[in-house]
């Protein structure tokens, strides 16, 4: 039992080594909030995921900060913790706002972790030492600035590799892709640009042997989905078409993919997150963790949920270096020359965040007590 005393945020902002460029837009830096909650002389730390604008989820830091500051801290602040589903309780009766919600679940998990002494890998019941991971590439200038990238990423230690995809940067990419790396373990990731009137163009990508085509149609069409996956032999992986336990069940229900992306933000907590893997693996689903350019922060939960065994596919879990020329925490993230990373072991997070790096990148900061 643990009493939270207070809730603070930071509103971070990292300048990204390269722009990333989705279908859906490009940043040059990453906006975060960062929740910190103190309690019993220690200090707990998690990540709202969020961006500047409402494209990748309708959430925005400005979202995250009202709701964090004025809805969800308040419900947690002064509260005794036994476990991580006592913050999720306390927040369930705010709807919605799943990245703000994990922010301040995911503090409360390493809060109670380090209190027990375990990581949160070893709280979730993890059993990886080691978790397989990838690299997801945006949108690129031209296709041999993207062959480049690939064979950059391919010395760095990354196998797997995903590629955006969009109308106009599509099958003649990954055609080339393919042409130049035959091997490569390749998926492509589409952001909902496309529509079921464009299932003969996503139809095209059978032939190239990829491991999946994540979310090619629109966030809220479990239904299309399903017509889409009907028509292609390449398996169909839903990311913004999972926001919940209960979209994922709808998914299965219905046959709208054969895999989920699961990213802890977008569901709302590891809690929700865990439900949905135990979900997937009972129904022979695998799933694999998603990334939102997290600082090592957001990164630390979600190699913890990766270790998780129905994670049996690599996450877009890449190094620090990939994206932030220094990060938040130390040790930094580092990707194993197996493609795979580390999972940490230390209690909690099992990183630590360096004060001054924190410093640096804050914006604002505010306490709610
Ligand atoms: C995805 N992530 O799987 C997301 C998209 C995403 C690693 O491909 C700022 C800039 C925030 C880009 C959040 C990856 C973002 C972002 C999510 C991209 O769909
Ligand atoms: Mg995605």
């Amino acid at each position: 039992m643990i009493k939270v005393d207070r809730v603070e945020l930071y509103h971070v902002r990292l300048p990204l080594v390269q722009p990333f460029e989705t279908s859906f837009g490009r940043e040059d830096a990453r906006d975060t909030v960062i929740v910190a909650v103190r309690g019993g002389g220690l200090m707990g730390w998690g990540e709202a995921a969020t961006s500047v604008g409402p494209w990748y989820e309708y959430e925005t830091v400005e979202t995250c900060w009202h709701v964090l500051r004025d809805f969800l801290g308040p419900r947690v602040a002064g509260q005794e913790m036994s476990s991580p589903d006592d913050a999720a309780r306390l927040m369930a009766p705010v709807r919605g706002h799943h990245l703000a919600k994990m922010g301040l679940e995911a503090a409360v998990w390493d809060l109670l972790g380090q209190a027990q002494g375990c990581s949160i890998a070893q709280l979730l019941g993890g059993t990886r030492e080691r978790v397989a991971v990838g690299v997801s590439i945006g949108v690129q200038a031209s296709v041999p600035a993207l062959l480049d990238r690939i064979e950059e990423y391919q010395a760095q230690g990354y196998n797997r590799i995903k590629c955006k995809i969009k109308p106009g940067w599509d099958v003649d990419v990954v055609r080339q892709v393919r042409e130049r790396f035959p091997d490569v373990p390749l998926m492509v990731d589409a952001n909902s640009a496309y529509t079921l009137a464009d299932a003969d163009r996503l139809a095209a990508l059978d032939e190239h042997d990829l491991l999946m085509i994540e979310q090619p149609l629109p966030y809220d069409d479990l239904v299309d989905h399903a017509e889409l996956q009907r028509r292609l032999r390449t398996p169909i992986c839903l990311d913004e078409s999972v926001p919940s336990l209960a979209a994922a069940r709808a998914a299965v229900a219905l046959g709208s993919g054969r895999i989920v992306n699961i990213k802890p933000g977008r569901v709302g907590g590891l809690t929700v997150a865990r439900a949905i893997h135990d979900l997937c693996r009972e129904n022979g689903w695998p799933v694999w963790c998603g990334g939102m350019l997290e600082t090592g922060i957001g990164r630390a939960h979600n190699v913890a949920l990766a270790s998780l065994p129905g994670f049996t596919l690599p996450g877009d879990i890449s190094a620090s270096a990939r994206y932030f020329h220094r990060d938040i925490v130390e040790p930094e993230f580092v990707v194993n020359d197996d493609s795979t990373m580390t999972v940490p072991t230390g209690p909690g997070i099992g990183v630590a965040v360096v004060p001054e790096r924190l410093a640096a990148a804050t914006q604002r900061r505010v306490t709610v007590v």
